[in-house]
């Protein structure tokens, strides 16, 4: 049973400022995917550490050693503070950096090493991956999301679950959670699928998202959209409870 779950950098920092990690959410968070961690894989977004700099930079247009540095150094400083807060409450977290690990072409993976992860996993730890900026053999370097991350993770490890903790609900068309998107509905809510709060978001915000999740639910895998700023929803979402927005094939 392998679970995939990804916390929005909006849930983990305060977007409007920088570098400035929600503490107590991490904490809390930390604490309720400790006790659910066994064959795990925790993706996060990058929140006020990364977009800022990768917008700063202009690292989706222009390839910059500098941007490059400073970009990753910042997103892995919210990855220590996450894996730091795991590891407090109980969980075997290990960092995995995809700059390390991950080779993009035009922007979409092309190689991701797995076999760590898999090890990992089998050996009761948790990685913890993260949005990051990665080598792009078309473009020199591009960012990769933590969505893009978690729906290819899910089709190379064949996960069970792949549930994504926003601030959202889930998806809100007419102020109400779509409790099913599919293929279907998708081109009728997607004028009100925006993009994120806070700094310029340069991976999409929840239009890009739902479009990754279909992509993926096309392939057989359906995930969740649920809200990770509420207490004990990532332990419902992981168990398949139907606690925001399911994004899934084609009936
Ligand atoms: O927050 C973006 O990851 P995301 C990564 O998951 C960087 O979209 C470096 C901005």
């Amino acid at each position: 049973m392998v679970g995939i779950l990804k916390i929005g950098g909006s849930v983990l920092t305060d977007k409007t400022k920088l570098e400035s990690p929600r503490m107590e959410a991490i904490e809390r968070i930390a604490a309720e995917v400790a006790s659910c961690s066994s064959g795990l894989v925790l993706v996060h977004g990058a929140g006020s550490f990364g977009h800022i700099h990768a917008d700063k930079y202009d690292l989706r247009e222009r390839f910059d050693p500098e941007g490059i540095l400073e970009t990753h150094r910042s997103v892995v400083r919210l990855n220590e503070i996450v894996v730091e807060a795991l590891g407090q409450a109980g969980a075997h977290p290990v960092p995995v950096h995809p700059l390390s690990c991950a080779l993009l072409q035009d922007g979409r993976i092309r190689d991701m090493n797995i076999g760590p992860l898999t090890e990992m996993i089998e050996r009761g730890l948790l990685p913890v991956l993260h949005g990051d900026v990665v080598m792009d053999r078309a473009r020199g370097a591009d960012i990769l999301s933590g969505d893009q991350i978690i729906t290819h993770l899910a089709r190379s490890l064949g996960a069970d679950v792949v549930a994504l903790g926003t601030r959202e609900d889930g998806v809100i068309y007419g102020g109400e959670v779509v409790s099913r998107v599919t293929r279907e509905n998708y081109h009728r809510i997607e004028p009100e699928l925006g993009g994120s709060r806070g700094v310029d978001d340069v991976t999409g915000g929840m239009r890009k998202k739902v479009m990754e999740l279909l992509d993926l639910a096309d392939d057989g895998i359906p995930s969740l959209i649920f809200n990770a700023g509420k207490k004990g929803m990532i332990e419902k979402a992981l168990e398949g409870e139907l606690v925001g927005t399911l994004v899934e094939g084609s009936s």
